[in-house]
Formats: C-alpha cells, structure tokens, sequence
C-alpha cells in the first residue's frame, strides 16, 4: 500500500485529491493547520475512513515539516496543495502570503533534502497565475499560454508561486529529487471556497432562486434600487450580487478532474513541469450569462452591482492554457466544459439548501 501526505487537505484540491487516492488505495495522511474552529468540513466524509488520518502542522514552521515527516514510517508521494490562495487578499497580506505560498514549498523541499527523502515524489500546485500579463500567439493569432510561455507575475500571490516553482526547478537539479510543478489554471466546483468569483455567483443565484420560491415572488414582480431587489411588498428585501472587474478572461475547469492530473504527474519515470487547462477562455460577464441562464434568467444587469473596493491594483486580464503537453505525456484530458461546471456548481448549491429545508421540517 502506498502513503500519501497531502500539505492543504481541508482545501477544495487537497480534499479531492484525498478521494482520488483513497479510491487508488493509498494510505492517506492530510496536514491541517491548528485553527479555533474545525476547519475540516470538506473532508468530514472521510473520518470514518481508515486509510485517512490527520495531523497537525504548518507549513511555514520547518520544525512542524519535519515533525510530520518524522512521524510517519515511510512516504511515497507529497503533495503540497496548501497556500494562501485568494489574489485579492495577497495585496492586503503580501507578507502572511509570502511565508505561506513561497517559502512555505522551500520549507518542505528543504526538509526532504535534510531528513534524505530521496525516494519520496513532491508534486507542488503552481499557478496560472504565475504568467500574469504575458501570453504566446498561435500561428492562427490565438493568444495561449503554455510551459514555454515566460512569467510576468502580477500579486503578491504570483510572485511567491513564481518562487515556489523555481525553488521546485531547483531542487529537483540539484539534489535529483522526483518533484514536478502542475502549472493549473482556474478549477472550481461545489467545494470552491465561498470568496472566489465563480462560487460567488453561483452561491448568489441558489439563495436568490430560493428567495423568489419562498416569497412567491416572479422576475416581473420585481423592483430594483442600487443596492436591493425588492418584492411586491417592499419588506421583500434581498442584496444585489457586488462584483468587481467583469472584462478579465479565466480558463476554468472542474477541481475533480484536475487532481487525476496531479497524480499522473508523480507516476511518471522523470519528474517535470505541466500546464493543465481546458484551452477554453471566457470573461466573467460570460460566466454570468452561463450561470442566469440556468436558473432561466435571461439578463442579469438587474441583479448585478460593480463595487469599486473588489477591483485588484493589478489584474490578469487573460488566461487561455495549452495543454498539449499533458495531453501527450500523461494522457490527460478535462472532461467538464464550462455549461457542466455551471450546472453542477448550481445542482449542488439548491441540492444542500433543500435538505437543509428537509432537516428543518
Ligand atoms: P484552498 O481551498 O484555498 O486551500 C488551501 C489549503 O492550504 C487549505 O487546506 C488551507 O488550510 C491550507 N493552508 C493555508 N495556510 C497553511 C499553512 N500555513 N500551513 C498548512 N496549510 C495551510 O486552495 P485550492 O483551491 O484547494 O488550491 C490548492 C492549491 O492549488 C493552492 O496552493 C492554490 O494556490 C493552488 N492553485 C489553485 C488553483 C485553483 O483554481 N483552485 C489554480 C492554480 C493553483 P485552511 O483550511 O486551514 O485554510
Ligand atoms: O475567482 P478569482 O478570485 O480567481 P483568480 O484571481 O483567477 O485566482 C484563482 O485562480 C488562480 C489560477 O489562475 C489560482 F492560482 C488562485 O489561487 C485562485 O484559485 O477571480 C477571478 C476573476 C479576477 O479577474 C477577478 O478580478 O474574477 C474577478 N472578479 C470580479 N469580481 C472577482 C470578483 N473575483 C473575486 N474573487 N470576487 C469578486 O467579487
């Protein structure tokens, strides 16, 4: 049986990799960090699960690295999923994400190297991010990025999964060690974290779907302000959805189908670097369309308001992946389009509301 460590196994990746691997028949060991209150929501089904265990540990404290590594008999793969992941929020904490995003991959790496893991394989989550405001251009005038695209980062964010990948480049040249670098673009999924944009959205249209329901209220029956929609009675009250730049274009696949993609990584005989995408690109204004659309709203322009404190000082106006590469060398493929994601983030939202429904009757 194979041991797996997963570095950010509360997260949305970290908790579908755990799945993947329990599934492939590995013992699975998830790294949480201390928190006031469960952090575990996202991996509660697999408690009872006895190939999956939990220990604490951080990844910014080395001593706490090699506390996990030493508890534990023998490993085979590491995973490091864990970050400050949210853009907007490394302008505000560019320091806490250094510690965590960037030098908390060297802590690790340099852990393996003193404690000789050697024989251990180390997938770390780059970023699509990393390429920031530089793209290739196709014969065709397409703009993509691929492994061979440079890298302008534009956050805080960028910047320290920039240093966490060259830190992987140069680990594995110098000390031989198995470590490879998923370049992933954007990947969502009913477990997204609530503050990212496509799990806004769609959280927005499931609760706004059930307030219409439970106040019998129809889209003609509306009144609108800045801020608020409001019902026939006025006390029908319900907050606009706030968001900030509509115009940037995202690659966004399904998270359950990108971390297959991480463990082919770790299967292969040399270790190496693969950008993992759809190839599709589309602005969040189109996002919007996808996700109205399915509840049967045709035109969002009344639901929507643009607040000013959500634009970035910096943005990434453009992502469009190619991954050829993967495609060739690992034999993956995405399998959701963008219409599947919507309707599945969307699915899951009113399933989870009308249980709670259930449980309260
Ligand atoms: P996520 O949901 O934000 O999960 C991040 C994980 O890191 C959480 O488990 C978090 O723990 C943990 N963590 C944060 N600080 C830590 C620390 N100091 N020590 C140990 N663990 C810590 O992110 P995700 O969407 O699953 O993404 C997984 C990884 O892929 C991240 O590195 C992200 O930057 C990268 N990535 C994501 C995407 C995407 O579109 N999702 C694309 C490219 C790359 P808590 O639960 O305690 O907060
Ligand atoms: O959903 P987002 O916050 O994702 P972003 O910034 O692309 O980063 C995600 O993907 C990266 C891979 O490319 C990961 F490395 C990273 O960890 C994270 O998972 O924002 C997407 C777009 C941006 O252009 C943003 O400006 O949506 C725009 N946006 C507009 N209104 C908003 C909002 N983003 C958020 N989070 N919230 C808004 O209200």
């Amino acid at each position: 049986m194979k041991n797996a460590i997963i570095f950010g196994v509360t997260g949305q990746d970290g908790s579908h990799l755990a799945d993947l691997l329990l599934e492939k028949n590995y013992k699975v060991i998830g790294v949480q960090r201390r928190s006031s209150n469960p952090s575990s929501q996202r991996i509660n089904h697999l408690s009872n699960n006895g190939n999956f265990s939990l220990v604490e540990g951080d990844i910014t404290d080395s001593h706490s690295v090699l506390n996990v590594f030493r508890g534990i008999d023998h490993v085979d793969e590491i995973y490091n999923l864990a970050a400050q992941s949210h853009v907007a929020t490394s302008f505000k904490q560019p320091g806490l994400t250094w510690d965590i995003t960037g030098k908390g991959c060297m802590n690790i790496l340099q852990v393996m190297v003193e404690e000789g893991m050697f024989g251990a394989r180390f997938y770390q989550a780059s970023s699509s991010e990393m390429f920031g405001s530089s793209y290739s251009v196709s014969r065709d005038g397409v703009k993509y990025q691929d492994e061979d695209t440079k890298f302008l980062p534009q956050s805080p964010y960028a910047i320290s999964k920039c240093a966490a990948h060259y830190a992987v480049r140069l680990f594995r040249q110098a000390y031989d060690l198995h470590a490879s670098a998923g370049i992933l673009f954007n990947h969502e999924g009913p477990r997204r974290g609530d503050n990212f944009v496509t799990k806004k959205i769609t959280n927005w249209v499931v609760d706004f779907v059930v307030w219409l329901r439970d106040n019998l209220l129809a889209i003609e029956d509306l009144i609108y302000d800045t801020d608020y929609i409001y019902g026939k009675t006025l006390t029908q009250k319900f907050p606009k959805l706030k968001l900030g730049n509509l115009d940037a274009y995202r690659d966004w696949g399904y998270a359950g189908d990108y971390v297959n993609a991480m463990w082919l990584m770790l299967q292969q005989e040399q270790p190496d670097d693969y950008v993992i995408c759809t190839g599709k690109t589309y602005t969040i204004r189109e996002f919007l369309d996808g996700a109205f659309n399915y509840v049967n709203i045709n035109n969002w322009s009344n639901f929507v308001s643009l607040d000013q404190s959500l634009y970035r000082p910096a943005e990434v106006e453009y992502l469009r992946g190619n991954c050829d590469k993967a495609k060739n060398k690992l034999g993956w493929e995405p399998k959701y389009n963008l219409d599947m994601l919507i309707s599945l983030m969307i699915d899951s939202g009113l399933n989870d509301k009308l249980q709670n429904y259930a449980r309260h009757i």
